[in-house]
C-alpha cells in the first residue's frame, strides 16, 4: 500500500513512522509513506498556505489552490492507469469516527491520500470536490488533522498482509471480537504479597481458557456495557448474562 500524506508539519510524522510495527512494514517494503509539505505547493515568495475566512469570525482557512494541487500531483505520480478510485480522506473533528471497520475498510485500498487539517478548517470546495471521506478520531480536540492521520496509518497499516508476520494476527484481534482483553500476569507468582490468580497456574489449559473468557466478558460488562450487545457471544453465554443481568 502506498500512503500519501498532506500536512504542513512533515516534521512531526518522523517518531512514529520511524519506530516499532510501522517502520518494520517500511522497511520490508509492505507499505510506503509519503509526506508532502502542503507549503511546498504554495505559489507566493510568503509560502502562503491560509488566508481570512469569507464573511469574518476568528482564525485562518486553508485555501484551496495548494490542496488541490498537491492532491492532483499525487495522482499524475501514481499509476493513473489503475482507474480505480483514489480515496482522499481529509482528518477533520466532522468526520465520521474513525473505527477498527474503517480501518478495514481502508486497508483493502492501494493507495490512500490522508489530508491534515490545521486552523480553522479547511476552504470548504476542498470539502466537496476532492475529498471522497472526512474522519474523526474521536470526541476531543486536537491542535490539528496529523496526530489523527498517524492514528489512522498505524491501525491500517497493522491490518496489511504480512505486517504482523509470526505476532497476533489481526485474526486474532477478531476472534475476540468486541470484547476487551483479559487480565495478563508474569512473574513472579507473588508479588509484594499479590498472588496470580491461581487457575493461571494449574496447567489445566481448558479451565484456562474459561476462565480468560469469563475475565474478558465480566471485564466488558462493567467497563464497556455498549460493548456487549455487538460482541460475539455464544448462546451459552448470552444466556449466562441474560440470567445474571436480567438484560
Ligand atoms: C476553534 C476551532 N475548533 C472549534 C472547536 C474547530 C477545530 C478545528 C480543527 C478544532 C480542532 C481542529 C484540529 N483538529 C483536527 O484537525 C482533527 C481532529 C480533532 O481535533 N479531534 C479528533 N479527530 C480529529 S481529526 C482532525
Amino acid at each position: 500500500m502506498r500512503i500519501d500524506i498532506l500536512t504542513l508539519f512533515p516534521e512531526m510524522f518522523d517518531g512514529p513512522f520511524n519506530a516499532s510495527i510501522l517502520k518494520r512494514a517500511v522497511d520490508r517494503k509492505l507499505v510506503s509513506i509519503n509526506l508532502h509539505n502542503i507549503r511546498d505547493y504554495s505559489h507566493d515568495k510568503h509560502r502562503t498556505v491560509d488566508d481570512y475566512p469569507y464573511g469574518g469570525g476568528a482564525g485562518m482557512v486553508l485555501k484551496p489552490e495548494p490542496i488541490f494541487e498537491a492532491v492532483e500531483a499525487i495522482k499524475a505520480q501514481s499509476h493513473s492507469e489503475e482507474g480505480g478510485i483514489l480515496p482522499v480522506i481529509l482528518l477533520t473533528p466532522q468526520g465520521r469516527l474513525f473505527s477498527q471497520q474503517i480501518a478495514v475498510e481502508f486497508s483493502r485500498y492501494r493507495q490512500l491520500v490522508l489530508i491534515c487539517g490545521r486552523y480553522e478548517g479547511v476552504d470548504e470546495r476542498v470539502v466537496e470536490h476532492l475529498v471522497t471521506d472526512e474522519v474523526s478520531i474521536g470526541d476531543y480536540v486536537l491542535s490539528g488533522g496529523e496526530l489523527a492521520a498517524m492514528v489512522v496509518a498505524d491501525v491500517v497499516v497493522r491490518l496489511l498482509p504480512g505486517v504482523l508476520g509470526s505476532e497476533a494476527s489481526p485474526a486474532d484481534d477478531s476472534h475476540v471480537a468486541g470484547l476487551l482483553e483479559y487480565a495478563q500476569y508474569t512473574r513472579p507468582a507473588v508479588y509484594r504479597g499479590w498472588p496470580v490468580p491461581e487457575v493461571l497456574l494449574s496447567g489445566n489449559h481448558a479451565q484456562i481458557a474459561r476462565w480468560r473468557r469469563e475475565q474478558a466478558i465480566l471485564r466488558t460488562l462493567r467497563r464497556r456495557p455498549d460493548l456487549i450487545s455487538k460482541a460475539s457471544l455464544s448462546p451459552e453465554e448470552r444466556l449466562l448474562l441474560a440470567k445474571c443481568c436480567s438484560s
